[in-house]
């Protein structure tokens, strides 16, 4: 009954004496440990900041060789002042009805658990506190994630208690409210043309399609007519570098590898020096995913990082974190990981292409707020699409358009 207390006082009290006291009792009495833990949280998520940052300096302490403009950690995606050019993944208009028709299809699964639940909550029923229970219950299995579910129900009260409403009616309005919620992250990545090459690094755990992501993205921006190189950073997987030399090709991009297992900052380091030297408009930096071995890769990823500072002090200009959204909840663990890594500049969501599990970029905006760049619906080159929140809350909603 978490959405109980997010009502208005006005409805709270009419709706307070339909409710027997125990459930009022027990509604207040999960409203003061939720309140507890969100401060106890937030006093953790300070304490970890602080550590990370302390983590951070030593880093940037420890490093010799002085790079061309010393900053600190944080100072990773200062924009530059004034951007005289920017170029955006834009969609091509022709495409975009049959992308909302894939994204439709991709979100079936999703759409359908939800269309399903609505209906059989809101057959011939008021919007009253039981139907609200299982909506907000509904919600949260489909992946919204519970503050997102408890608010979207307590604005359905809000506006419709104790009315005759029907499925539909409450998809449409879960689907327009969603939307909101979505549409400060769903940002395009945004690339200055006045900065040669912009630097994009690709993080995220094994198999969560970084390497896929990079040759639909070189691709997009290979097409418009951009000169790309990818560098295949990823050396500790076996084929790593072959799967991404594919790619490459795919995408007429430039190609940079080095031998298993060698360095992978250095090799970075050598792939921003060639890129320059070749005039590149995007430089992407593969990396690998071994989350299973954290320190490892928390030492690879700030090598990565402070050895290309040494050429740009501004780079990486981006770095993204890829998530598989068929991992659901799972999603939110790995930003908090890889939040400790690198800063995170934005987010790619793959696999949204029948996933059950739509509903966590509504978890990741309520938690991160981190920009969601684009997402992956399906393996083929073209299957990158930018991330639209009118589209998306409708497909996931299974809304007409
Ligand atoms: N259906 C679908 N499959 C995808 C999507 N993106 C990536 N994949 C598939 O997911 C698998 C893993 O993708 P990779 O790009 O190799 O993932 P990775 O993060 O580079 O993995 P590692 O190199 O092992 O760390 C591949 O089989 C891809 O074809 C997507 O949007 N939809
Ligand atoms: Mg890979």
């Amino acid at each position: 009954m978490g959405w109980l207390t997010r009502i208005k006082d006005s409805l709270l009290s009419k709706i307070k004496k339909k409710i027997p006291k125990k459930d009022l009792e027990s509604v207040e009495k999960t409203r003061k440990e939720k309140k507890e833990t969100i401060i106890k949280e937030e006093t953790v998520q300070k304490i970890e900041v602080k550590e990370e940052q302390n983590i951070q300096k030593k880093i940037v302490d420890a490093e010799q060789k002085p790079i061309e403009k010393k900053k600190g950690f944080f100072g990773l995606f200062k924009k530059k002042e004034k951007v005289e050019k920017i170029s955006e993944i834009v969609k091509d208009p022709e495409k975009k009805k049959g992308w909302f028709q894939k994204l439709k299809t991709g979100l079936f699964k999703s759409s359908e658990k939800i269309t399903q639940g609505v209906k059989k909550i809101f057959v011939n029923k008021k919007l009253d506190v039981q139907t609200l229970n299982e909506l907000e219950e509904l919600l949260i299995m489909a992946d919204l994630g519970p503050i997102a579910a408890e608010k979207l129900t307590a604005e359905l009260a809000n506006e419709k208690f104790d009315k005759n409403i029907k499925p539909e009616e409450v998809k449409t309005f879960l689907a327009k409210k969603i939307e909101t919620s979505l549409e400060n992250i769903a940002k395009p990545l945004v690339i200055d043309e006045t900065i040669k090459p912009i630097v994009i690094l690709v993080v995220g755990v094994n198999g969560t399609g970084k390497t896929t992501t990079i040759g639909k993205l070189a691709h997009q921006y290979s097409s418009e007519g951009k000169k790309t190189m990818i560098a295949a950073c990823d050396t500790f997987r076996a084929a790593a570098t072959e799967q991404l030399q594919i790619w490459a090709e795919r995408s007429n991009s430039e190609f940079i590898k080095g031998s298993q297992g060698c360095d992978a900052a250095g090799l970075a380091y050598e792939a921003l020096e060639e890129s320059k030297k070749k005039n590149m408009d995007i430089l992407f930096i593969d990396t690998a995913g071994r989350v299973q071995n954290k320190t490892e890769l928390m030492e690879e990823l700030a090598k990565i990082i402070r050895v290309i500072r040494k050429i740009d002090s501004l780079s990486p200009h981006h770095c993204l974190l890829t998530l598989d959204a068929t991992t659901g909840q799972n999603a939110l663990s790995q930003v908090e990981i890889f939040k400790e890594m690198a800063e995170i500049s934005g987010l790619i969501v793959t696999k949204l292409d029948g996933s059950a599990k739509g509903g966590i970029l509504l978890s990741l905006a309520e938690k991160f707020g981190l920009p969601v760049h684009a997402i992956g619906v399906g393996e083929k080159i073209e299957d990158l699409q930018s991330f639209e929140a009118q589209e998306f809350a409708k497909s996931l909603m299974g809304v007409e358009k």
